[in-house]
């Protein structure tokens, strides 16, 4: 038998080694977390290195992902990360034991990976942004490095008394000493970078929004039917889908806040505060906002009231011409303060539609995850060419010159809403009793308008849906159908007709490049 000898001791001692990496890696995030507060709280490892792989993920990962984990899919990124640095640090670790030198420079590696990182990052402000993982990385190695020494230390005194020849009252010291100064920095890092939105938070409780000169009509009465499981025609703030790349949301501070509009045939380039804003004449309307990832029957659309600046005007002011009219710029690109870059048409823009700079949502500021302090709105176009959240910036370019941020991602550039509808009630695999059962649900095609609505059961004839009342063209339709539904299984299919004439397509096609195509249908059982 020879070669490595493992016994008892070696196991404690690999197993202690392992933990030493553990703790060292705990450490680095820690002392990370602490120093990313003196930087910003963007700059930490897991935000950096998660923004980071966000923006490298593949289209039909970040589409599985957006269908398997839905608006979690960040928490499970961040928690992946997290369990992928634990695993490291427990094979450091044991490599340490072996190579001392070799583990605590595998730690400090992962520091340096996560600086890259931060300092990569599009909304990067420099290299201070290294520092929070720099720190971390060199604070871990030096953990890990000590720890380790403690394990390989010979004790004259253990030795005779044990055999084992490691000093495992000093490890459990450093260990423990290691453990408790790691959670109070870490602690510490969180309050302090809990506070840094304070500004922020403050400065949208100041905001008092005024009365819109164009108020929008109020909602038809009939727009709203009284069926249960329906979605509200007015989606409430809270539950409205979130969609962005952004792991931390920003907490932007309205009173510092400045937008700049420039570029290709800006004559008179400008820059404008949230007061600038809030003092122009506003603009109160209804529009649906559709997400170019929503599957066919997905969650991702809901309908607001917004209030906001009208965009054509403020292009107007600064000289700016739609292509129709001879301007040069045929994009608009919206960048916002986490460095996410949107391309718009200028033309749809500046064509009489309500495209907006919006400031207000359901009657009251915008939320921080919905875009505080002012997000643009483009009835008709889906999210990723139209509504960039924290924006703060507006530069006119053309198509040719620029992709923005999906566009490099093999996302359209030009994306219209497509005409779409879903059955929101009955549910999948519902068991509804045998007589009439209302079938319900939203259409949309924005700033087209939504003309009729059919419903199909089994493989029977399309027939007519009874249409909710019409808001405007630019908000989503409620629709219902009395089916005298007969014991069996079921198969309900939905299709609209936008006020173009065109049906909505029974052709089935992914998300990417340009959005879902096809029909919904949800099976039930009739008892
Ligand atoms: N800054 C920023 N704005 C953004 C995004 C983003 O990732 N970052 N996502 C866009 C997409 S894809 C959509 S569908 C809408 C979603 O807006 P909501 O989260 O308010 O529903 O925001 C758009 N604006
Ligand atoms: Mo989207």
């Amino acid at each position: 038998m020879g070669g490595v000898r493992i016994s008892r001791t070696n196991l404690a001692r690999g197993g202690l080694a392992a933990l030493s990496g553990l703790l060292s890696g705990y450490a680095a995030l820690a002392v990370a977390e602490l120093v990313s507060a003196a930087v910003r709280p963007e700059a930490g490892p897991v935000t950096a290195v998660g923004g980071a792989a966000i923006d490298r993920t593949p289209a039909p990962l970040k589409d599985w992902a957006i269908r398997n984990f839905g608006e979690n899919d960040k928490l499970v990124l961040q928690l992946g990360i997290l369990a992928t640095l634990a695993a490291l640090g427990l094979v450091l670790g044991v490599v340490a034991l072996r190579y001392r030198r070799v583990g605590s420079a595998g730690v400090l590696m992962f520091g340096v990976v996560g600086a890259a990182a931060a300092v990569s990052r599009p909304d990067s402000t420099g290299v201070a942004d290294g520092l929070p993982s720099l720190v971390g990385g060199v604070v871990g190695a030096g953990v890990l490095y000590v720890l380790i020494g403690r394990l390989l230390r010979t004790r004259r005194h253990a030795e005779v008394s044990s055999g084992s020849g490691w000093d495992r009252r000093g490890f459990l010291i450093a260990a423990t000493a290691a453990a408790a100064a790691s959670s109070g920095a870490g602690a510490l890092g969180r309050t302090l970078n809990g506070r840094r939105g304070q500004d922020a938070i403050a400065s949208r409780a100041e905001v008092l929004l005024p009365q819109p000169a164009s108020p929008a009509a109020p909602v038809p009465s009939g727009a709203q039917l009284r069926v249960p499981g329906i979605s509200s025609f007015i989606t409430p703030s809270r539950t409205f889908y979130r969609v962005d790349t952004a792991l931390i949301v920003p907490k932007v501070d309205a009173s510092t806040w400045r937008l700049r509009i420039h570029g290709k045939g800006v004559k008179r380039p400008l820059t404008v505060s949230f007061q600038d804003l809030l003092d122009r004449e506003l603009i109160e309307r209804d529009i649906t906002l559709t997400c170019v990832s929503n599957e066919v029957g997905g969650p991702y659309v809901g309908n607001a009231r917004w209030i906001g600046v009208r965009l054509a005007d403020l292009l107007r002011e600064t000289g700016v011409r739609p292509p129709s009219r001879g301007g040069p710029a045929d994009q608009l690109v919206a960048r916002s303060v986490d460095g996410m870059t949107l391309g718009t048409p200028v033309e749809d823009v500046m064509d009489g539609r309500d495209a907006m700079l919006a400031v207000g949502m359901n009657g009251e500021p915008l939320s921080f995850v919905h875009g505080f302090p002012v997000r643009m709105l483009v009835p008709g176009l889906y999210g990723y060419v139209s509504a960039c959240k924290w924006i703060e910036d507006i530069e006119l370019t053309t198509f040719d010159d620029y992709d923005p941020y999906w566009v490099k991602r093999k996302w359209a550039r030009k994306a219209p809403v497509k005409t779409q509808s879903r059955i929101d009630t009955p549910k999948p695999f519902a068991r509804p009793k045998a007589g009439t059962v209302v079938v319900a649900g939203v259409a949309w095609a924005q700033h087209r308008g939504i003309e009729r609505v059919e419903i199909r059961i089994d493989d029977g004839p399309w027939r007519p849906a009874d249409l909710a009342a019409q808001d405007t063209v630019d908000t989503w339709r409620q629709w219902s159908f009395p089916w005298k539904a007969t014991p069996g299984s079921h198969t309900l299919t939905v299709r609209a007709t936008d006020r173009t004439g065109e049906v909505q397509t029974d052709k089935r096609t992914r998300t990417i490049p340009d959005g879902a195509s096809g029909r919904h249908s949800v099976v039930v059982t009739v008892d």
